[in-house]
């Protein structure tokens, strides 16, 4: 039994489509990211970093998004979300998912948090400006990416996927969006027939409309 501490439409978007993806027996746990639950004495104790997700498997709390991704995917490797250990992609996989994680998450993060980056509130539009900008740089390594693949690793969708379909939907407020690259959109409305993703986004509450808009 899996417990995932999760708040609708954050980084425990990815967990939450590789538990439904392997149909795992888990269990969600709302944490009031509103009312700051996520800086509770009771939920630092599970993640002393105090950010949404933690993924509680055989009581042992695990935190930071991919990381909880990839054991998922090694408890579950019939569902070959990850490649196997020695197959050539296995390190394609680390490299695109420390990719969306180290590069694409981090600068999202900056441009949704920028108070938390300067002392002075008269710089944070130039910030934003700055981020949406670097977003964009990482957006368009993806979209040449996908130029002759179907998925991010090629032939087959792995966690990678899920990483990119979450970090996608909160990249769609900057104006250079994953919808103003070719490539990148088109996946997008591939991804959104996927069984995982339409009950997931519905569970969570996550509109699709604008990935199906693509033409
Ligand atoms: N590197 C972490 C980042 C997690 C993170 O920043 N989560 C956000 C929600 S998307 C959060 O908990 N924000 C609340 C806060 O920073 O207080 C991961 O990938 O799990």
């Amino acid at each position: 039994m899996f417990k995932l501490y999760y708040y609708p439409n954050t980084a425990s978007l990815a967990p939450h489509f590789l538990l439904h993806h392997v149909n795992a027996d888990y269990e969600l746990l709302f944490v009031d990211k509103k009312s700051n639950v996520q800086k509770s004495a009771d939920y630092l104790r599970l993640n002393p970093a105090g950010r949404i997700p933690t993924l509680v498997v055989n009581d042992q709390p695990i935190f930071e998004s991919p990381a909880i991704c990839m054991h998922i995917c090694e408890l579950h490797p019939e569902s070959n979300l990850m490649p196997p250990i020695g197959h050539p992609q296995r390190p394609l996989f680390y490299q695109w998912l420390a990719f969306l994680n180290n590069t694409l998450q981090a600068e999202i993060m900056v441009r949704y948090y920028p108070h938390r980056h300067t002392n002075d509130d008269t710089t944070i539009p130039n910030l934003v400006a700055a981020q949406d900008d670097r977003i964009a740089d990482a957006l368009s390594i993806i979209n040449d990416q996908l130029e002759h693949n179907e998925y991010l690793l090629g032939d087959s969708l792995t966690a990678c996927d899920y990483f990119l379909f979450m970090l996608s939907e909160w990249s769609l407020i900057i104006e250079r969006s994953p919808l103003t690259f070719e490539n990148l959109a088109a996946y997008l409305k591939r991804l959104c027939s996927n069984p995982t993703i339409k009950a997931v986004c519905d569970m969570e509450g996550i509109d699709l409309t604008p990935f199906k808009s693509y033409s």
